[in-house]
């Protein structure tokens, strides 16, 4: 079976215990069981992965070159900073969807302005939890050609 790369950056292991009214109530253990199961419903294994360090980041990304065919990335706030994460998204040529579970662009100016986006084929952002499922939504259609 094809494998998802699901992949979080800095802090969003804290979700679910601080700022609700933001990013919602669910724990990340509990957005990655979901995944995994709406991944299995369309036919892929799931590899979730969490990090607060950039590097490791890149590197879960190299990873996913030997046998992931495609990638959910929500980089928190990485996304508004890091060329080495959009280069190594590049780099990979896997099929990324960048998701955001708010409103990037309804925030601080500073939030509006993602690295990924260029990189990615669609970003999903304003949905809270639900984004991850839509995303992987739209990466099996990609990736089995359904879409562009
Ligand atoms: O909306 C998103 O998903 C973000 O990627 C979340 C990032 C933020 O920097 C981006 O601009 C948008 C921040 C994640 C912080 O996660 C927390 C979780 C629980 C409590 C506090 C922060």
């Amino acid at each position: 079976m094809s494998r998802i790369l699901l992949l979080n950056g800095p802090n969003l292991n804290l979700l679910g215990t601080r700022q609700p009214e933001i990013y919602g109530a669910d724990t990340l253990p509990q957005i990655e069981a979901r995944c995994a199961e709406r991944a299995a419903g369309l036919g892929f294994d799931l590899t979730a992965r969490q990090s607060n360090h950039e590097g490791a980041l890149v590197d879960a990304i190299h990873d996913a070159r030997s046998d992931c065919a495609g990638i959910v990335l929500n980089a928190g706030a990485y996304t508004h900073t890091s060329i080495a994460l959009r280069d190594a998204i590049a780099s990979v040529a896997l099929p990324t969807v960048e998701v955001h579970l708010s409103n990037i662009h309804a925030r601080e100016r500073f939030r509006h302005r993602s690295h990924i986006a260029p990189v990615a084929i669609g970003q999903i952002s304003g949905f809270g939890p639900l984004g991850y499922l839509l995303a992987l939504d739209a990466l099996a259609a990609h990736i089995e050609g359904a879409t562009g």
